[in-house]
């Protein structure tokens, strides 16, 4: 059976305390989501819990990982944000043993979002998005409008996200534009 227990002590042994608890609190989240629309428990509790798990990396490290699995040279464009969920699944598929790309792929678009999302993909990007430590000020009303409507939260948190990144100046990663583009300008 998969040892649950183990690969908590593993995630918990690559964060800081504070980025390790939000790790619990979304894999939390993403089983009460998981079962509001019938999506696998196991999965959802998994993915929630891992989907940070490279955030604490180096630079250096995302990079090597980008030249050995020859991602897009565009990623070298960005930085911790973009990688910590695109490049961070490749940290946990080969040190945590996670090969289930359901859960790999949850973890890679669990930041931009994607123009295609599984229920799972949903639930995690959402379950990040709305775990109960989150203190922003949508926090409250993406909660409740989720609960309701897993695709409606999706486009809330891609719409407020955008918005705030641009306010910020930041630089924008396509497939953020991308996916604000299918959630919420062509729906
Ligand atoms: O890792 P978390 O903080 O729990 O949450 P996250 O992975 O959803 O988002 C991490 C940060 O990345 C958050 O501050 C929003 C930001 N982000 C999302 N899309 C983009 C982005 N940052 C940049 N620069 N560009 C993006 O396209
Ligand atoms: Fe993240
Ligand atoms: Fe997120
Ligand atoms: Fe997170």
């Amino acid at each position: 059976a998969f040892d649950f227990a183990e690969l908590n002590q593993q995630v918990r042994a690559q964060l800081s305390d504070y980025r390790y608890q939000h790790c619990v609190r979304t894999s939390e989240r993403a089983v009460q989501l998981a079962k509001l629309n019938n999506c696998n428990l196991d999965k959802a509790q998994i993915a929630g819990l891992v989907h940070d798990y490279a955030k604490e990396r180096s630079d250096a490290d995302f990079i090597a990982m980008i030249k050995q699995e020859k991602l897009d040279a565009n990623l070298l464009n960005y930085g911790n944000a973009i990688w910590h969920g695109v490049v961070g699944a490749y940290f946990i598929k080969y040190e945590l043993g996670i090969y289930d790309e359901d859960i790999l792929n949850a973890v890679r678009r669990h930041t931009t979002g994607d123009i295609k999302m599984t229920t799972l993909d949903k639930i995690v990007f959402m379950a990040d998005y709305t775990e109960p430590g989150r203190d922003f000020p949508e926090a409250t009303e993406a909660r409740q409008i989720t609960d309701q409507d897993l695709d409606a939260g999706v486009r809330y948190q891609l719409e407020h996200t955008l918005e705030h990144l641009l306010q910020k100046r930041s630089q924008i990663y396509p497939l953020t534009i991308e996916s604000y583009n299918e959630w919420v300008v062509n729906k």
